[in-house]
């Protein structure tokens, strides 16, 4: 899978290096190529912004920035998904990650201040070199951009891709996985010591008896939707 991802922020994705992503770089699994918005600004200030057309608090980014910088990524690329991380989105849940993880190259604009201007996404909905444009929310609340959402996707996304897992980590029997688990959420689970700061682990895991373990466990699950307080 490729990933390209604009942002004014660029050093926002050093964290794409860690971990079971920055490995599944070196694994040729995924390439990602990091692109900063204000490199194709034209201006001397490197201006990304403006103010609303109607009036109104905050800033809009300009659509002259985004589509110079789309271009130049989709004039390297057969076809690619373009994702637009905002609040007004369509909720991301795991079946979002199990449809992406199928794509072949995923293009981030992470906007900041209000949004990006929404010509933006009119315009590439149809490009030819756009499969789709998808606006993804992660919840309902705000955000101060783009940027942690287009890495909580990425990370969802990518850990689907065979071989970024490892047996030890597999995602099959995770949460929410397809099958089974697909609206529930695991248990509780536990490891040594038996005993700490006063606390058991349930007797039954240290049964040895595989049927009924895997009944607890599942009598521990729980339906996916977060409690709220
Ligand atoms: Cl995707 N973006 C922003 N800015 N805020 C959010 C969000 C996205 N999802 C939830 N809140």
């Amino acid at each position: 899978m490729r990933i390209d991802i604009i942002s004014i922020f660029p050093d926002f994705f050093e964290p794409l290096k860690l971990s079971l992503i920055g490995k599944a770089q070196e694994k040729n699994l995924v390439e990602i190529n990091i692109h900063d918005l204000r490199d194709f600004t034209h201006d001397k200030h490197k201006t990304v912004d403006d103010a609303p057309y109607g009036g109104g608090p905050g800033m809009v980014m300009s659509p002259t920035p985004w589509g110079d910088a789309i271009d130049s990524i989709l004039n390297t690329t057969e076809q690619a998904t373009l994702i637009i991380p905002t609040p007004s989105g369509e909720a991301f849940i795991q079946k979002t990650a199990n449809q992406l993880t199928t794509e072949e190259h995923l293009i981030f604009a992470c906007g900041r201040y209000e949004g990006i201007d929404a010509r933006v996404a009119q315009h590439y909905i149809n490009s030819e070199k756009i499969k789709e444009v998808k606006e993804i929310s992660l919840g309902n609340y705000v955000l101060n951009g783009g940027e942690v959402a287009s890495i909580a996707i990425i990370e969802a996304v990518t850990r689907l891709i065979p071989g970024v897992l490892g047996n030890e980590e597999s995602a099959i029997d995770d949460s929410f996985a397809p099958g089974e688990m697909e609206d529930r959420t695991e248990g509780p689970i536990f490891t040594r010591p038996p005993v700490w700061r006063d606390l058991e682990v349930p007797e039954i895991l240290l049964s040895g008896d595989h049927k009924k373990i895997a009944d607890w466990r599942k009598s521990q699950q729980s339906s996916a939707t977060p409690k709220s307080s």
